[in-house]
């Protein structure tokens, strides 16, 4: 029986695609490339599909680069909290930052930019990091009806699990697809994620649970 039966109401969200989150990129997440099939499967059994894609100005203050005696994957703290350093990505305009050449889904509805603010990163595609700033996909997803997120992409305990969590806190439903998904998994982030999704009442499924894979 399968747990989920794509509705009207539903939108899957395609979370950061990138050539940069896949192998070769400038953040390559291990097997990064292996979610393509699977988005490019799912984007064809919903009747609405968003894609995110992670889109900094060269000098974003969530680089490295950005803070000299600093390494990549070291955490430190910003006005509004902790912040992981990253190794320069997704760069407006660049290839890295492009959609990975294979995913195939032109009948994509919304293209959300996020992570532009040159001070605030953003792993959610609800809210920025400072927990406050809104990308305005909550207004457009209610303005639109939707009731339900079904989620999958790069990376499962940062952006995807992030943008899972504040979609039920913008009171959505939220599906995620594990197997859709590939984690970056810095110090026991992926179990970190996986008990906020849990607690915050995400669902996590396998993309043969779908009705109609
Ligand atoms: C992401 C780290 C930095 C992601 C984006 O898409 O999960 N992670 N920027
Ligand atoms: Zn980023």
């Amino acid at each position: 029986m399968p747990l989920i039966d794509p509705h009207p109401t539903d939108a899957l969200l395609l979370v950061d695609i990138q050539n940069d989150f896949c192998p070769g990129g400038a953040l390559a997440v291990g097997g990064g490339g292996e979610v393509v099939p699977v988005a490019n499967r799912l984007a064809r059994l919903f009747g609405s599909v968003i894609l995110t894609q992670d889109w900094h100005p060269p000098d974003h203050r969530s680089f490295a680069s950005a803070h000299p005696g600093m390494s990549a994957f070291a955490t430190t703290t910003f006005a509004y909290g902790p912040q992981v350093l990253w190794p320069d990505h997704c760069v407006q305009g660049t290839q890295g930052a492009a959609f990975h050449p294979d995913l195939d889904v032109p009948m994509a509805q919304l293209v959300l930019r996020k992570g532009f603010h040159r001070g605030i990163d953003s792993y959610s595609a609800f809210f920025e990091n400072d927990r406050t700033t809104p990308t305005g996909l909550a207004g457009y997803l209610r303005e639109r009806g939707f009731r339900r997120v079904v989620l999958a992409g790069l990376a499962t305990d940062f952006c995807v699990a992030f943008s899972a969590e504040d979609a039920v806190r913008c009171g959505f439903e939220a599906v995620v697809v594990e197997d859709g998904c590939r984690a970056i998994d810095l110090q026991g982030s992926l179990d970190a994620a996986k008990a906020r999704l849990a607690s915050a009442g995400a669902r996590l499924v396998r993309s043969a649970d779908i009705a109609g894979s």
